[in-house]
């Protein structure tokens, strides 16, 4: 091969990755994927140490058929809800806010300590046992969005 037609051989190539990009059609065939579904459990909040009112919860994700995006949490009972990721930066546990997580069909998806949560800022007090709604709103390729709440179990930091 000539270095011209590897040239046209690469162009081809990266055409044909950038159409795959765009198979989130809203308009092709449903046939092709199973009816999606997200199922939350396992939910829980941490009750804030004494004299905070900051604090995280999490839940596991269970996405079939369709992958789909978590978008935003709400709560009753805190001021502010955020998606956190967590990693290392420079020996350090660093958290950062993100706009929210893809999951992929097939995959369970966790919130949880250590790793990404759902951190939620002048929490009311909270009763350790007791279960507080989280509302998890999901968004799908085509701009759909589904609401799902669950209870989430009051732990504390003890156990
Ligand atoms: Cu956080």
């Amino acid at each position: 091969m000539t270095p011209m037609r590897w040239l046209f051989a690469a162009l081809s190539l990266t055409l044909v990755a950038a159409c795959d990009g765009g198979t989130a059609d809203p308009a092709a065939p449903a046939a092709a994927a199973a009816a999606p579904s997200i199922d939350v459990g396992n939910a829980f909040v941490m009750v804030p140490l004494e004299g905070r009112d900051v604090t995280m919860a999490g839940l596991d994700i269970a996405v079939r058929g369709q992958d789909v995006r978590l978008a935003e949490v709400r709560t009753t009972f805190a001021e502010r809800a955020e998606l956190h990721t967590m990693s290392m930066v420079d020996d350090k546990m660093t958290m950062r806010q993100v706009d929210g997580f893809d999951i992929p069909a097939g995959q369970t998806f966790q919130l949880k300590r250590g790793g990404n949560h759902i951190m939620l800022f002048q929490v009311d007090p909270l009763e350790p046992e007791e279960a507080y709604d989280l509302t998890l709103v999901f968004e799908y390729g085509d701009g759909h969005r589904e609401v799902v709440n669950v209870p989430a179990r009051a732990q504390s930091f003890g156990e």
